[in-house]
């Protein structure tokens, strides 16, 4: 006689924190993407929502409590929206919530893809479709955001700040390396640039730059450049199509992927990755785009980036194809031009931008 076997569906805890502003609008969207994809491929999620940010700040006096590390620590990964608030300084919501976390659990390479869907209109005249596609990987728990410093006569007419940039060679040996690797897995133009400002930072990116050519030197396959951060800005916007994997520091490549989000249509398609690349802690995915205010309740946020991140979150948990079929959904919603929100030029809801990805993926 036959025996069936009945094997237990697999669940995966994700801790979601919605955060403020537009975040509390496109979290939930995400969420019912995450829904559908899951019934499709006999997963279940087990979303555990924090509700922290500004509004537990202004309760506690604290972005998130105490144990909150300790809370997320058991998740198989985290979803973030977004943080900020007109009425709390930013380095406040920032420092209490979002670097925290990056640097508890040691989420060293923040991945954020630049791809021209096509569709979708570049401010840049020349490109179209499919021509920008690279992606920028960032130092995410060092640098120039590893908060050592301090004030010294404080509020006083002599007043006096100091910003220690911190730059490990372990720091940067990792996440070149993590890079490097990038561009042999995309197996497109197999090319690395490197970004820094060495000519005026002599000691910090001098050493990146020493690191950087001896981690090339172990991947003869791949093509290098090193530019500054400056000619990078300039050629972000005159070759975009040149890019393949950019790696910088934690401030040049946040400006830098904001650029970057710009060049392929909108700051609303702008996804990210905070990866623990050796999964020993959680990794968190977010849009790269912040709260918003301005837009904040209307209903018109693009939830696209939360939706591309949360592809990103499938691909981190094994489960690429179901990453690829959300982004596929995407793309396909894209390139229709109907339904999309106004940062695109549309006229859709937030909501109706959803519903059309969800029935590409039904
Ligand atoms: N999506 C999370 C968010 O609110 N990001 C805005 C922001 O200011 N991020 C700074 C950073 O990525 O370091």
């Amino acid at each position: 006689m036959a025996t069936i076997v009945f094997e237990p569906m697999k669940t995966f805890t994700i801790a979601v924190i919605a955060g403020d502003g537009v975040g509390l609008e496109v979290v939930p969207q995400a969420k019912r993407v995450l829904e559908q994809i899951a019934k499709k491929h006999d997963v279940t999620f087990a979303f555990q929502d924090f509700e922290w940010g500004a509004e537990h700040f202004f309760r506690w006096g604290r972005m998130m409590p105490a144990g909150a590390i300790d809370l997320l620590q058991p998740c198989d990964a985290i979803l973030l929206g977004a943080v900020g608030h007109p009425e709390i300084p930013d380095h406040t919501t920032l420092n209490g919530l979002l670097l925290p976390i990056r640097r508890a659990f040691d989420q060293y390479a923040n991945v954020r893809p630049a791809y021209l869907y096509p569709g979708v209109q570049s401010p840049l005249a020349g490109p179209k479709g499919g021509d920008i596609d690279f992606v920028v990987v960032r130092e995410n728990t060092e640098g120039e955001y590893a908060q050592v410093g301090g004030f010294v006569y404080h509020q006083q007419p002599e007043e006096i700040a100091i910003q220690t940039s911190v730059f490990t060679r372990r720091g940067i040996e990792r996440v070149v390396r993590f890079a490097f690797e990038l561009a042999v897995k995309r197996n497109k133009k197999k090319r690395v640039a490197s970004v820094t400002k060495s000519n005026a930072q002599g000691y910090t990116l001098v050493l990146w730059d020493r690191v950087f050519q001896e981690v090339a030197a172990r991947y003869p396959g791949v093509e290098t450049e090193s530019l500054l951060v400056d000619a990078a800005a300039m050629n972000f916007i005159r070759r975009p199509q040149s890019f393949d994997v950019v790696v910088g520091s934690n401030l040049f490549s946040d400006i830098l992927s904001d650029i970057s989000a710009i060049i392929v249509g909108s700051m609303g398609l702008a996804a990210s990755a905070n990866l623990d690349p050796l999964r020993r802690f959680p990794s968190m995915f977010e849009p790269v785009h912040g709260s918003a205010p301005d837009i904040a309740g209307k209903g018109v946020v693009n939830p696209l980036a939360t939706i591309l991140s949360a592809a990103m979150m499938l691909d981190h948990l094994e489960m690429a194809e179901a990453g690829r079929e959300v982004e596929a959904a995407v793309a396909a919603v894209l390139a229709e031009g109907q339904v999309r929100t106004p940062d695109l030029g549309g006229t859709s809801s937030t909501e109706e931008v959803t519903n059309a990805v969800l029935e590409k993926l039904s």
